[in-house]
Protein backbone atom coordinates (compact mmCIF):
# COMPACT_ATOMS: atom_id res chain seq x y z
CA UNK A 1 0.00 0.00 0.00
CA UNK A 2 1.61 3.62 -1.14
CA UNK A 3 -1.18 5.40 0.99
CA UNK A 4 1.74 6.79 3.79
CA UNK A 5 3.95 7.74 0.34
CA UNK A 6 1.84 9.47 -1.48
CA UNK A 7 0.44 11.47 2.08
CA UNK A 8 4.70 12.30 2.43
CA UNK A 9 4.66 13.45 -1.00
CA UNK A 10 1.39 16.28 -0.43
CA UNK A 11 3.43 16.91 2.79
CA UNK A 12 6.74 17.64 1.30
CA UNK A 13 4.76 20.19 -1.20
CA UNK A 14 2.99 21.92 1.55
CA UNK A 15 6.50 22.16 3.07
CA UNK A 16 8.04 23.52 0.32
CA UNK A 17 4.89 26.06 -1.11
CA UNK A 18 5.16 27.29 2.77
CA UNK A 19 8.95 28.27 2.48
CA UNK A 20 8.50 29.99 -0.48
CA UNK A 21 5.65 31.53 1.13
CA UNK A 22 3.14 30.55 -0.71
CA UNK A 23 -1.38 31.28 -0.09
CA UNK A 24 -1.72 29.33 3.22
CA UNK A 25 -5.05 28.10 1.88
CA UNK A 26 -2.82 26.27 -0.95
CA UNK A 27 -0.29 24.86 1.75
CA UNK A 28 -3.27 24.24 4.12
CA UNK A 29 -5.31 22.17 1.11
CA UNK A 30 -2.04 19.50 0.54
CA UNK A 31 -1.56 18.83 4.08
CA UNK A 32 -5.02 18.39 4.53
CA UNK A 33 -4.73 15.94 1.47
CA UNK A 34 -1.42 14.65 3.28
CA UNK A 35 -3.82 13.80 6.71
CA UNK A 36 -6.74 11.76 4.89
CA UNK A 37 -4.18 9.54 2.46
CA UNK A 38 -2.49 8.59 5.94
CA UNK A 39 -5.70 7.81 7.55
CA UNK A 40 -7.28 6.33 4.53
CA UNK A 41 -7.71 2.69 5.81
CA UNK A 42 -8.10 1.36 2.20
CA UNK A 43 -5.00 1.10 -0.51
CA UNK A 44 -5.09 4.46 -2.45
CA UNK A 45 -4.28 2.37 -5.30
CA UNK A 46 -7.61 0.24 -5.75
CA UNK A 47 -9.37 3.66 -5.12
CA UNK A 48 -7.71 4.66 -7.98
CA UNK A 49 -8.37 1.90 -10.16
CA UNK A 50 -12.19 2.61 -9.20
CA UNK A 51 -11.76 6.13 -10.01
CA UNK A 52 -12.84 7.13 -7.18
CA UNK A 53 -10.18 9.03 -5.96
CA UNK A 54 -12.10 12.44 -5.62
CA UNK A 55 -14.15 10.54 -2.90
CA UNK A 56 -11.34 11.00 -0.19
CA UNK A 57 -12.40 14.06 1.42
CA UNK A 58 -9.96 16.80 0.26
CA UNK A 59 -9.00 15.65 -2.98
CA UNK A 60 -10.00 17.65 -5.50
CA UNK A 61 -9.58 17.18 -9.62
CA UNK A 62 -6.04 18.52 -9.39
CA UNK A 63 -4.97 16.48 -6.73
CA UNK A 64 -6.21 13.21 -7.94
CA UNK A 65 -4.83 13.68 -11.52
CA UNK A 66 -1.31 14.16 -9.14
CA UNK A 67 -1.67 11.12 -7.14
CA UNK A 68 -2.66 9.45 -10.39
CA UNK A 69 0.58 10.62 -11.99
CA UNK A 70 2.79 9.42 -8.80
CA UNK A 71 1.24 6.32 -9.36
CA UNK A 72 2.01 5.92 -12.69
CA UNK A 73 5.84 6.83 -12.29
CA UNK A 74 6.68 6.99 -8.96
CA UNK A 75 7.36 10.57 -9.19
CA UNK A 76 5.48 13.57 -9.56
CA UNK A 77 6.64 16.50 -11.90
CA UNK A 78 5.44 19.32 -9.94
CA UNK A 79 7.27 18.16 -6.75
CA UNK A 80 10.91 17.34 -8.50
CA UNK A 81 10.36 21.54 -9.59
CA UNK A 82 9.63 22.55 -6.13
CA UNK A 83 12.79 20.57 -5.09
CA UNK A 84 14.65 22.30 -8.03
CA UNK A 85 14.14 25.65 -6.73
CA UNK A 86 14.72 24.68 -2.84
CA UNK A 87 16.69 22.13 -1.27
CA UNK A 88 14.77 19.22 -0.15
CA UNK A 89 16.89 19.70 3.06
CA UNK A 90 15.09 22.37 4.33
CA UNK A 91 11.92 20.91 4.76
CA UNK A 92 13.48 18.49 7.33
CA UNK A 93 14.59 22.12 8.64
CA UNK A 94 11.41 23.94 8.97
CA UNK A 95 10.47 21.34 11.39
CA UNK A 96 12.54 21.54 13.50
CA UNK A 97 11.27 23.41 17.13
CA UNK A 98 12.84 27.07 16.79
CA UNK A 99 13.08 27.02 12.62
CA UNK A 100 9.67 27.06 10.93
CA UNK A 101 9.25 27.96 6.87
CA UNK A 102 10.75 32.10 7.22
CA UNK A 103 13.35 30.96 9.40
CA UNK A 104 14.40 28.49 7.16
CA UNK A 105 14.58 30.29 4.23
CA UNK A 106 16.55 32.85 6.16
CA UNK A 107 19.21 30.40 6.76
CA UNK A 108 19.15 28.95 3.36
CA UNK A 109 19.38 32.48 1.60
CA UNK A 110 21.90 33.93 4.21
CA UNK A 111 24.15 31.31 4.83
CA UNK A 112 23.35 28.57 2.41
CA UNK A 113 22.36 25.97 5.01
CA UNK A 114 21.07 23.40 3.18
CA UNK A 115 20.44 20.58 5.95
CA UNK A 116 19.90 19.86 9.18
CA UNK A 117 23.88 18.79 9.61
CA UNK A 118 24.73 22.19 8.18
CA UNK A 119 22.42 23.90 10.77
CA UNK A 120 23.53 22.67 13.45
CA UNK A 121 27.54 23.71 12.59
CA UNK A 122 26.11 27.35 12.60
CA UNK A 123 24.29 27.07 15.68
CA UNK A 124 27.78 25.54 17.64
CA UNK A 125 29.95 28.51 15.38
CA UNK A 126 27.31 30.87 16.46
CA UNK A 127 26.50 31.93 12.95
CA UNK A 128 22.92 32.32 13.40
CA UNK A 129 23.00 34.98 16.04
CA UNK A 130 24.12 37.40 13.27
CA UNK A 131 21.01 37.22 11.04
CA UNK A 132 17.43 39.21 12.19
CA UNK A 133 15.35 38.09 14.06
CA UNK A 134 17.76 35.74 15.76
CA UNK A 135 19.75 36.11 19.03
CA UNK A 136 21.67 34.10 21.03
CA UNK A 137 18.66 33.10 22.97
CA UNK A 138 16.75 31.70 19.53
CA UNK A 139 20.23 30.24 18.53
CA UNK A 140 20.11 27.99 21.78
CA UNK A 141 16.66 27.06 20.70
CA UNK A 142 17.59 25.47 17.89
CA UNK A 143 20.31 23.37 18.63
CA UNK A 144 17.72 21.77 21.62
CA UNK A 145 15.10 21.32 18.63
CA UNK A 146 17.69 19.53 16.83
CA UNK A 147 18.77 17.14 19.41
CA UNK A 148 14.63 16.73 19.95
CA UNK A 149 14.50 15.90 16.43
CA UNK A 150 17.27 13.40 16.67
CA UNK A 151 15.76 11.85 19.37
CA UNK A 152 11.63 11.59 18.20
CA UNK A 153 13.28 11.34 14.56
CA UNK A 154 13.84 7.33 15.39
CA UNK A 155 11.01 6.21 16.76
CA UNK A 156 8.03 6.30 14.91
CA UNK A 157 4.19 7.33 15.98
CA UNK A 158 1.98 4.59 17.07
CA UNK A 159 -0.57 5.15 14.43
CA UNK A 160 1.64 4.36 11.76
CA UNK A 161 2.95 1.39 13.69
CA UNK A 162 -0.47 0.13 13.89
CA UNK A 163 -1.04 0.47 10.05
CA UNK A 164 2.45 -0.97 9.67
CA UNK A 165 1.99 -3.64 11.59
CA UNK A 166 -1.89 -4.42 10.53
CA UNK A 167 -0.90 -4.99 6.95
CA UNK A 168 2.31 -7.14 7.49
CA UNK A 169 -0.24 -9.45 9.39
CA UNK A 170 -2.75 -9.82 6.95
CA UNK A 171 -0.22 -10.32 4.71
CA UNK A 172 1.60 -12.55 5.86
CA UNK A 173 -1.91 -14.11 6.99
CA UNK A 174 -2.36 -15.49 3.78
CA UNK A 175 0.56 -17.34 3.53
CA UNK A 176 0.44 -21.14 3.51
CA UNK A 177 1.24 -22.95 6.94
CA UNK A 178 0.20 -19.70 8.90
CA UNK A 179 -1.43 -20.84 12.31
CA UNK A 180 -0.62 -17.31 14.36
CA UNK A 181 0.94 -14.26 14.13
CA UNK A 182 0.78 -11.30 16.31
CA UNK A 183 2.48 -8.18 16.90
CA UNK A 184 4.47 -8.07 20.67
CA UNK A 185 6.94 -5.36 21.51
CA UNK A 186 6.18 -1.74 22.52
CA UNK A 187 3.04 -1.66 19.59
CA UNK A 188 1.26 -4.53 22.54
CA UNK A 189 1.91 -2.40 25.02
CA UNK A 190 0.40 0.62 22.84
CA UNK A 191 3.33 2.66 23.58
CA UNK A 192 2.96 6.06 22.54
CA UNK A 193 5.85 5.79 19.92
CA UNK A 194 7.60 2.62 18.53
CA UNK A 195 10.82 1.87 18.14
CA UNK A 196 10.80 -1.28 15.65
CA UNK A 197 8.10 -3.91 15.42
CA UNK A 198 8.12 -7.28 16.57
CA UNK A 199 6.35 -10.07 15.56
CA UNK A 200 5.70 -13.27 16.84
CA UNK A 201 4.25 -16.36 14.45
CA UNK A 202 3.12 -20.11 14.74
CA UNK A 203 3.60 -21.88 11.12
CA UNK A 204 4.11 -25.24 9.96
CA UNK A 205 6.03 -24.13 7.08
CA UNK A 206 8.44 -21.37 8.99
CA UNK A 207 10.23 -21.33 5.19
CA UNK A 208 7.48 -20.18 3.56
CA UNK A 209 6.84 -17.23 6.12
CA UNK A 210 10.48 -16.12 6.28
CA UNK A 211 10.23 -16.48 2.47
CA UNK A 212 6.64 -13.96 2.30
CA UNK A 213 8.20 -11.68 4.87
CA UNK A 214 11.61 -10.83 3.33
CA UNK A 215 9.07 -10.13 0.28
CA UNK A 216 6.76 -8.12 1.13
CA UNK A 217 6.16 -4.62 -0.85
CA UNK A 218 7.25 -2.52 2.22
CA UNK A 219 10.92 -4.41 2.92
CA UNK A 220 13.75 -2.11 1.98
CA UNK A 221 16.42 -4.05 2.96
CA UNK A 222 16.89 -7.48 4.93
CA UNK A 223 19.61 -7.39 7.64
CA UNK A 224 19.57 -10.61 8.68
CA UNK A 225 17.52 -14.20 7.88
CA UNK A 226 17.32 -17.14 9.41
CA UNK A 227 15.16 -20.32 10.36
CA UNK A 228 13.86 -18.68 13.37
CA UNK A 229 14.27 -15.11 12.81
CA UNK A 230 14.24 -12.69 10.05
CA UNK A 231 15.09 -8.80 10.55
CA UNK A 232 14.10 -6.21 7.45
CA UNK A 233 14.15 -2.64 7.29
CA UNK A 234 11.35 -1.39 5.87
CA UNK A 235 10.56 1.56 3.11
CA UNK A 236 10.23 4.38 5.88
CA UNK A 237 13.86 2.99 7.22
CA UNK A 238 12.21 1.09 10.07
CA UNK A 239 12.71 -2.09 11.83
CA UNK A 240 10.31 -5.15 11.85
CA UNK A 241 11.12 -8.67 13.43
CA UNK A 242 9.94 -11.19 12.54
CA UNK A 243 10.38 -14.90 15.12
CA UNK A 244 8.57 -18.12 13.98
CA UNK A 245 8.20 -20.06 17.04
CA UNK A 246 6.78 -23.92 18.40
CA UNK A 247 3.42 -24.05 19.43
CA UNK A 248 4.86 -25.13 22.91
CA UNK A 249 6.73 -21.89 23.56
CA UNK A 250 4.35 -19.01 22.08
CA UNK A 251 2.79 -18.00 25.14
CA UNK A 252 6.53 -17.96 26.34
CA UNK A 253 8.13 -16.14 23.66
CA UNK A 254 5.06 -13.56 23.80
CA UNK A 255 5.47 -12.79 27.30
CA UNK A 256 9.10 -12.44 26.76
CA UNK A 257 9.15 -10.30 23.29
CA UNK A 258 5.80 -8.20 24.82
CA UNK A 259 8.42 -6.66 27.50
CA UNK A 260 9.03 -4.26 28.50
CA UNK A 261 12.22 -5.62 29.78
CA UNK A 262 11.94 -3.84 33.51
CA UNK A 263 8.93 -5.70 33.44
CA UNK A 264 10.25 -8.86 32.69
CA UNK A 265 13.07 -8.41 34.81
CA UNK A 266 10.75 -8.29 38.07
CA UNK A 267 8.79 -11.43 36.75
CA UNK A 268 12.63 -13.32 36.56
CA UNK A 269 13.06 -11.98 40.14
CA UNK A 270 9.71 -13.46 41.27
CA UNK A 271 10.11 -16.41 39.42
CA UNK A 272 13.52 -17.52 40.76
CA UNK A 273 12.32 -16.69 44.47
CA UNK A 274 9.71 -19.54 43.71
CA UNK A 275 12.46 -22.09 42.19
CA UNK A 276 11.51 -21.28 38.60
CA UNK A 277 13.17 -20.88 35.46
CA UNK A 278 11.27 -18.77 32.83
CA UNK A 279 12.82 -17.70 29.45
CA UNK A 280 11.33 -17.29 25.76
CA UNK A 281 10.71 -21.05 25.59
CA UNK A 282 9.51 -22.41 28.50
CA UNK A 283 8.46 -22.15 32.37
CA UNK A 284 10.36 -24.64 33.77
CA UNK A 285 10.67 -25.60 37.91
CA UNK A 286 14.69 -26.26 38.54
CA UNK A 287 14.03 -28.47 41.50
CA UNK A 288 11.81 -31.07 39.94
CA UNK A 289 13.37 -30.90 37.02
CA UNK A 290 10.29 -30.24 34.94
CA UNK A 291 8.33 -28.24 32.09
CA UNK A 292 5.69 -25.94 33.67
CA UNK A 293 3.87 -24.95 30.40
CA UNK A 294 5.33 -21.90 27.42
CA UNK A 295 1.87 -22.92 25.25
CA UNK A 296 -0.05 -20.00 26.91
CA UNK A 297 0.95 -16.44 28.19
CA UNK A 298 -1.26 -16.76 30.70
CA UNK A 299 -0.04 -19.69 32.72
CA UNK A 300 3.02 -17.37 33.44
CA UNK A 301 1.53 -15.12 35.34
CA UNK A 302 -0.92 -17.73 36.95
CA UNK A 303 2.69 -20.02 38.29
CA UNK A 304 3.85 -16.35 39.73
CA UNK A 305 0.29 -16.68 41.78
CA UNK A 306 0.10 -12.64 40.15
CA UNK A 307 -3.18 -11.26 38.27
CA UNK A 308 -3.37 -11.52 34.28
CA UNK A 309 -0.97 -8.23 33.86
CA UNK A 310 -2.66 -6.30 30.50
CA UNK A 311 -0.26 -5.72 27.87
CA UNK A 312 -0.20 -1.61 28.79
CA UNK A 313 0.36 -2.30 32.53
CA UNK A 314 3.89 -3.74 31.99
CA UNK A 315 6.63 -0.87 32.69
CA UNK A 316 7.07 -1.85 36.49
CA UNK A 317 5.85 1.24 37.59
CA UNK A 318 3.54 -0.62 40.15
CA UNK A 319 1.76 -3.53 38.40
CA UNK A 320 3.59 -6.51 39.89
CA UNK A 321 2.94 -5.28 43.19
CA UNK A 322 -0.95 -4.86 41.69
CA UNK A 323 -0.84 -8.13 40.41
CA UNK A 324 0.48 -9.56 43.44
CA UNK A 325 -2.20 -8.11 45.14
CA UNK A 326 -5.22 -8.68 43.39
CA UNK A 327 -5.06 -5.55 42.87
CA UNK A 328 -4.66 -4.61 38.92
CA UNK A 329 -7.13 -1.63 37.87
CA UNK A 330 -10.17 -2.61 35.53
CA UNK A 331 -8.99 -0.60 32.64
CA UNK A 332 -11.28 1.35 30.26
CA UNK A 333 -12.33 -0.58 26.90
CA UNK A 334 -12.84 0.71 23.53
CA UNK A 335 -16.73 0.00 23.38
CA UNK A 336 -16.79 2.23 26.74
CA UNK A 337 -16.68 4.97 24.61
CA UNK A 338 -19.91 6.82 24.02
CA UNK A 339 -18.57 10.17 22.69
CA UNK A 340 -16.20 12.47 20.52
CA UNK A 341 -15.62 15.48 22.75
CA UNK A 342 -13.30 17.72 20.16
CA UNK A 343 -13.50 17.56 16.52
CA UNK A 344 -13.55 20.35 14.00
CA UNK A 345 -16.07 21.00 11.18
CA UNK A 346 -16.04 23.55 8.42
CA UNK A 347 -17.12 26.17 10.81
CA UNK A 348 -13.17 26.41 11.58
CA UNK A 349 -10.69 24.34 10.21
CA UNK A 350 -11.98 21.14 9.55
CA UNK A 351 -12.88 19.34 6.08
CA UNK A 352 -16.61 18.02 6.68
CA UNK A 353 -20.10 19.22 7.42
CA UNK A 354 -21.69 19.18 10.61
CA UNK A 355 -24.38 16.65 9.38
CA UNK A 356 -21.46 14.61 7.90
CA UNK A 357 -19.67 14.61 11.13
CA UNK A 358 -22.74 13.53 13.01
CA UNK A 359 -23.17 10.87 10.58
CA UNK A 360 -19.86 9.42 10.55
CA UNK A 361 -19.91 9.64 14.50
CA UNK A 362 -23.39 7.69 14.03
CA UNK A 363 -21.53 5.24 11.95
CA UNK A 364 -18.75 4.47 14.56
CA UNK A 365 -21.83 3.53 17.35
CA UNK A 366 -21.39 6.92 19.43
CA UNK A 367 -24.59 7.84 21.22
CA UNK A 368 -23.47 12.01 20.87
CA UNK A 369 -20.86 14.27 19.31
CA UNK A 370 -19.53 17.59 20.52
CA UNK A 371 -18.15 19.89 17.80
CA UNK A 372 -15.65 22.21 18.89
CA UNK A 373 -14.40 24.57 16.24
CA UNK A 374 -11.81 27.36 17.39
CA UNK A 375 -12.24 30.77 18.35
CA UNK A 376 -11.90 33.93 16.46
CA UNK A 377 -7.78 34.64 17.51
CA UNK A 378 -7.15 31.43 15.66
CA UNK A 379 -6.86 33.27 11.86
CA UNK A 380 -5.22 30.43 10.47
CA UNK A 381 -7.41 27.94 11.88
CA UNK A 382 -10.65 29.73 10.93
CA UNK A 383 -11.43 30.68 14.02
CA UNK A 384 -15.03 31.01 14.27
CA UNK A 385 -16.86 34.70 15.20
CA UNK A 386 -20.18 35.08 16.98
CA UNK A 387 -21.76 35.45 14.36
CA UNK A 388 -20.79 32.40 12.70
CA UNK A 389 -21.19 30.38 16.11
CA UNK A 390 -24.60 31.36 16.18
CA UNK A 391 -25.53 30.12 12.86
CA UNK A 392 -23.67 27.04 14.36
CA UNK A 393 -25.57 26.71 17.15
CA UNK A 394 -28.96 27.19 14.78
CA UNK A 395 -28.00 23.91 12.26
CA UNK A 396 -26.75 21.94 14.99
CA UNK A 397 -30.46 22.53 17.18
CA UNK A 398 -32.15 21.74 13.74
CA UNK A 399 -30.21 18.52 13.40
CA UNK A 400 -30.93 17.74 17.09
CA UNK A 401 -34.34 18.48 16.62
CA UNK A 402 -34.96 16.29 13.77
CA UNK A 403 -34.41 13.63 15.65
CA UNK A 404 -31.68 11.61 13.57
CA UNK A 405 -30.19 9.54 15.38
CA UNK A 406 -26.97 11.22 17.11
CA UNK A 407 -27.27 14.07 19.77
CA UNK A 408 -24.92 17.12 18.79
CA UNK A 409 -23.54 18.99 21.30
CA UNK A 410 -22.87 23.17 20.06
CA UNK A 411 -19.41 23.33 21.63
CA UNK A 412 -16.11 25.22 21.39
CA UNK A 413 -12.26 24.88 21.47
CA UNK A 414 -11.48 28.19 23.07
CA UNK A 415 -8.06 29.87 22.39
CA UNK A 416 -6.16 30.32 26.21
CA UNK A 417 -4.59 33.66 25.66
CA UNK A 418 -1.33 34.70 27.15
CA UNK A 419 -2.61 35.95 30.48
CA UNK A 420 -4.84 32.84 30.84
CA UNK A 421 -7.84 35.17 29.70
CA UNK A 422 -10.07 32.85 27.01
CA UNK A 423 -10.81 34.17 22.94
CA UNK A 424 -14.77 34.01 23.55
CA UNK A 425 -16.45 36.17 26.59
CA UNK A 426 -18.09 34.33 29.03
CA UNK A 427 -20.92 34.80 28.23
CA UNK A 428 -20.69 33.12 25.15
CA UNK A 429 -19.04 30.63 26.59
CA UNK A 430 -21.79 29.91 28.95
CA UNK A 431 -24.17 29.70 26.06
CA UNK A 432 -22.88 26.96 24.70
CA UNK A 433 -23.09 23.16 26.09
CA UNK A 434 -19.22 21.73 25.82
CA UNK A 435 -16.29 24.35 26.10
CA UNK A 436 -12.38 23.00 25.58
CA UNK A 437 -9.97 25.33 26.45
CA UNK A 438 -6.20 24.96 24.68
CA UNK A 439 -2.98 26.92 24.12
CA UNK A 440 -1.81 27.54 20.78
CA UNK A 441 0.30 29.78 21.11
CA UNK A 442 3.36 31.44 23.35
CA UNK A 443 4.86 28.01 24.26
CA UNK A 444 7.95 29.09 25.69
CA UNK A 445 7.54 31.38 28.33
CA UNK A 446 8.53 30.26 32.17
CA UNK A 447 7.16 27.41 34.30
CA UNK A 448 5.33 30.29 36.42
CA UNK A 449 4.13 32.17 33.75
CA UNK A 450 2.57 28.92 32.02
CA UNK A 451 1.08 27.47 35.27
CA UNK A 452 -1.04 30.70 36.24
CA UNK A 453 -1.98 30.75 32.47
CA UNK A 454 -3.57 27.45 32.58
CA UNK A 455 -4.90 27.31 36.28
CA UNK A 456 -6.36 30.58 35.13
CA UNK A 457 -8.48 28.68 32.46
CA UNK A 458 -9.04 25.86 34.65
CA UNK A 459 -10.73 28.42 37.57
CA UNK A 460 -13.22 29.67 34.66
CA UNK A 461 -16.50 27.65 35.26
CA UNK A 462 -17.08 27.57 31.95
CA UNK A 463 -14.38 25.61 31.08
CA UNK A 464 -14.97 22.01 30.96
CA UNK A 465 -11.73 20.15 29.63
CA UNK A 466 -8.68 21.31 29.06
CA UNK A 467 -7.44 20.70 25.35
CA UNK A 468 -3.80 18.86 24.51
CA UNK A 469 -2.31 20.40 27.95
CA UNK A 470 1.12 21.51 26.84
CA UNK A 471 0.82 21.21 23.15
CA UNK A 472 3.71 19.04 22.67
CA UNK A 473 3.96 17.06 19.42
CA UNK A 474 6.66 14.60 19.86
CA UNK A 475 9.55 15.07 18.24
CA UNK A 476 9.13 18.51 17.31
CA UNK A 477 7.98 21.00 19.85
CA UNK A 478 8.02 20.15 23.82
CA UNK A 479 4.97 22.04 24.61
CA UNK A 480 4.55 24.28 27.13
CA UNK A 481 6.20 23.68 30.91
CA UNK A 482 4.16 23.68 33.64
CA UNK A 483 4.15 22.66 37.64
CA UNK A 484 1.60 19.38 36.66
CA UNK A 485 0.80 18.60 40.34
CA UNK A 486 -0.81 21.56 40.54
CA UNK A 487 -2.29 21.72 37.42
CA UNK A 488 -3.72 18.02 38.16
CA UNK A 489 -4.69 18.97 41.91
CA UNK A 490 -6.81 22.25 40.73
CA UNK A 491 -8.41 20.32 37.69
CA UNK A 492 -9.48 17.76 40.19
CA UNK A 493 -10.61 20.45 42.80
CA UNK A 494 -12.70 21.57 39.85
CA UNK A 495 -14.05 18.97 38.28
CA UNK A 496 -12.39 20.27 34.87
CA UNK A 497 -10.82 17.51 32.71
CA UNK A 498 -7.67 17.13 31.36
CA UNK A 499 -7.96 15.69 27.48
CA UNK A 500 -6.34 12.82 26.52
CA UNK A 501 -5.79 14.07 22.94
CA UNK A 502 -5.65 10.93 20.83
CA UNK A 503 -3.75 12.95 17.70
CA UNK A 504 -0.70 10.53 16.93
CA UNK A 505 2.04 13.65 17.37
CA UNK A 506 0.25 14.52 20.32
CA UNK A 507 -0.73 11.73 22.53
CA UNK A 508 -1.41 14.10 25.09
CA UNK A 509 -1.88 13.91 28.46
CA UNK A 510 0.58 11.42 28.76
CA UNK A 511 0.13 7.85 30.60
CA UNK A 512 1.67 8.87 33.72
CA UNK A 513 -0.16 12.05 33.82
CA UNK A 514 -3.49 10.12 33.15
CA UNK A 515 -1.90 7.98 36.20
CA UNK A 516 -1.62 11.60 38.17
CA UNK A 517 -4.74 12.18 37.30
CA UNK A 518 -6.34 8.99 38.94
CA UNK A 519 -4.77 9.38 42.43
CA UNK A 520 -5.83 12.94 43.08
CA UNK A 521 -9.24 12.08 41.81
CA UNK A 522 -9.40 13.72 38.44
CA UNK A 523 -11.12 12.77 35.32
CA UNK A 524 -9.84 12.92 31.50
CA UNK A 525 -11.40 12.98 28.40
CA UNK A 526 -10.59 11.04 25.53
CA UNK A 527 -11.35 12.57 22.23
CA UNK A 528 -9.52 12.36 18.73
CA UNK A 529 -9.38 16.19 17.54
CA UNK A 530 -10.59 15.26 14.54
CA UNK A 531 -10.12 17.67 11.20
CA UNK A 532 -11.08 14.98 9.03
CA UNK A 533 -13.80 12.36 9.75
CA UNK A 534 -11.09 9.23 9.20
CA UNK A 535 -9.39 11.06 12.21
CA UNK A 536 -12.46 9.77 14.42
CA UNK A 537 -10.80 6.05 14.32
CA UNK A 538 -7.88 7.92 15.78
CA UNK A 539 -9.87 7.18 19.63
CA UNK A 540 -8.31 3.78 20.08
CA UNK A 541 -4.87 5.65 20.73
CA UNK A 542 -6.42 7.73 23.54
CA UNK A 543 -7.97 4.42 24.60
CA UNK A 544 -4.43 3.02 25.02
CA UNK A 545 -2.68 6.49 26.41
CA UNK A 546 -5.72 6.19 29.46
CA UNK A 547 -4.88 2.34 29.74
CA UNK A 548 -1.33 2.64 30.36
CA UNK A 549 -2.33 5.10 32.64
CA UNK A 550 -4.28 2.86 34.69
CA UNK A 551 -7.56 4.44 34.04
CA UNK A 552 -10.96 3.07 33.88
CA UNK A 553 -14.32 3.97 33.03
CA UNK A 554 -14.99 6.16 35.68
CA UNK A 555 -12.29 8.00 35.16
CA UNK A 556 -13.27 9.23 31.66
CA UNK A 557 -15.71 11.68 31.20
CA UNK A 558 -16.93 10.45 27.44
CA UNK A 559 -18.31 7.27 28.65
CA UNK A 560 -21.34 8.81 30.42
CA UNK A 561 -24.04 8.89 28.31
CA UNK A 562 -25.23 12.01 27.13
CA UNK A 563 -27.75 13.29 30.07
CA UNK A 564 -25.00 11.87 32.07
CA UNK A 565 -22.46 14.21 30.98
CA UNK A 566 -24.90 17.19 31.31
CA UNK A 567 -25.59 16.26 34.68
CA UNK A 568 -21.93 16.07 35.48
CA UNK A 569 -21.19 19.66 33.73
CA UNK A 570 -24.08 20.74 35.52
CA UNK A 571 -23.56 19.81 38.89
CA UNK A 572 -20.02 18.89 39.35
CA UNK A 573 -17.98 21.18 37.71
CA UNK A 574 -17.32 23.55 40.49
P1 LIG B 1 10.81 -0.27 21.19
O1 LIG B 1 10.95 -1.22 20.05
O2 LIG B 1 12.04 0.51 21.46
O3 LIG B 1 9.64 0.62 21.05
O4 LIG B 1 10.53 -1.10 22.53
P2 LIG B 1 10.29 -2.65 22.74
O5 LIG B 1 9.79 -2.83 24.11
O6 LIG B 1 9.48 -3.21 21.64
O7 LIG B 1 11.77 -3.23 22.73
P3 LIG B 1 12.54 -4.20 21.74
O8 LIG B 1 11.99 -4.18 20.37
O9 LIG B 1 13.99 -3.88 21.89
O10 LIG B 1 12.32 -5.63 22.38
C1 LIG B 1 11.06 -6.22 22.43
C2 LIG B 1 10.89 -6.89 23.75
O11 LIG B 1 11.79 -7.99 23.88
C3 LIG B 1 11.17 -6.01 24.95
O12 LIG B 1 10.09 -5.23 25.32
C4 LIG B 1 11.50 -7.03 25.99
C5 LIG B 1 12.18 -8.12 25.21
N1 LIG B 1 13.61 -7.98 25.31
C6 LIG B 1 14.44 -7.55 24.36
N2 LIG B 1 15.71 -7.59 24.81
C7 LIG B 1 15.67 -8.04 26.05
C8 LIG B 1 16.63 -8.31 27.06
O13 LIG B 1 17.83 -8.12 26.89
N3 LIG B 1 16.18 -8.79 28.25
C9 LIG B 1 14.86 -8.99 28.47
N4 LIG B 1 14.46 -9.44 29.64
N5 LIG B 1 13.95 -8.75 27.57
C10 LIG B 1 14.33 -8.28 26.37
CA1 LIG C 1 10.03 -3.18 19.43
CA1 LIG D 1 12.84 -5.54 18.26
ZN1 LIG E 1 -6.28 22.59 19.27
Amino acid sequence: MRNLEIAKVFSDISDLLDIRGENPFRIRAYRRAAQNLESLAEDVASVAVRGDLMEIPGIGKDLASKIREYLENGTLRFLEDLKGEIPEGLIQLMNIRGVGPKKAKLFFDALDIRDLEGLERAAREGRLRTLPGMGTTSEAKVLRGISLFREGGSRMYLWNAMIMADRVIQTLKGVQGLVRIEAAGSLRRGKETVGDLDFLAISTSPGAIMEAFVELEDVREVLGRGKTKTSVLNTQGFQMDLRVVSPESYGAAMAYFTGSKAHNVRLREIAVRKGIRINEYEYFHEAEKKRLGGEREEDLYALLEMDHVPPELREDRGEVEAAMAGKLPDLIENTDIKADLHVHSVYSDGAHSIEDLAQAAQARGYEYLAITDHSPSLGIAHGVSPENLEKKRQEIEAWNRGGQGIRLFCGTEVDIRVDGTLDYSDEILRSLDLVVASIHSAFSRPRAEQTRRVLRAIQNPNVHIIGHLTGRLIGQREGVDLDMEAVVQEAARTGTALEVNAQPQRMEITDVLCHMVRERGGRVAIVTDAHVIRSLDLMVLGVSVARRGWLGKDHVLNTLDADGLLHYLRHERR
